[in-house]
């Protein structure tokens, strides 16, 4: 049997590309290279989630109370809404992350989907062995999603040319890419074959 696969997009969101609360510089050039791999995978009948950040207004996430960030994200916002060119067809199954005014969020295995079930269940629910990961942003919501991804004993292909990163310090990109690939990441690129 061939090893069954999914697609995770994460944080394609308004707030997060050019003219957004929190712009990542060329996030939303992740947006073409990740269409390719939606509809790759809706054509071959594999699952596809994607993740999204929905903080409440007032979170320990925001500097204005005491966290690290602007005010981004904010559930029923339009800055929080998924970039309008993403392919979000009815194969995806969308799932939130961040809702609790204590909670950081940045792993998409602290997601939920409407009936408030894990990713991780949802994806071992569909038989999923293998995850293909990509989006925003590569130092911290794709780089703890690929981490816990690998400690929930998933196999984990990190789409290096489908992410982008805040760099809040410049090279934390690289830096965490490299981190992904030690912790048992492979790097892969959206124009790769699927496996049969
Ligand atoms: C993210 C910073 C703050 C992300 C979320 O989606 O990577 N980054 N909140």
């Amino acid at each position: 049997m061939p090893i069954k696969d999914a697609l995770i997009v994460i944080d394609v969101q308004n707030d997060f590309c050019p003219g957004g609360a929190l712009a990542v510089r060329g996030g939303d050039e992740v947006v073409p290279v990740l269409n390719r791999m939606i509809d790759k995978f809706a054509a071959a009948g594999l699952p596809i989630f994607a993740t999204r950040d929905w903080h409440p207004e007032k979170t320990h996430h925001f500097r204005a109370y005491g966290g690290l960030w602007p005010v981004h994200c904010v559930q029923g916002t339009r800055g929080a809404e998924f970039h309008p060119g993403l392919h979000l067809g009815k194969d995806v199954v969308v799932v939130s992350a961040g809702m609790l005014p204590t909670e950081e969020g940045y792993s998409g295995f602290q997601a939920v989907d409407e009936s408030g079930t894990r990713l991780a269940e949802l994806l071992r629910r569909k038989g999923v062995e293998r995850i293909f990961i990509g989006g925003l942003a590569t130092d911290y919501c794709v780089k703890h999603t690929v981490l816990d991804g690998l400690r929930e004993g998933f196999k984990v292909v990190l789409l290096v040319d489908a992410v982008r990163a805040v760099d809040l310090v410049p090279g934390d990109g690289e830096r965490a890419i490299d981190e992904m690939v030690r912790a048992g990441a492979v790097k892969g690129v959206s124009s790769d074959d699927l496996p049969a």
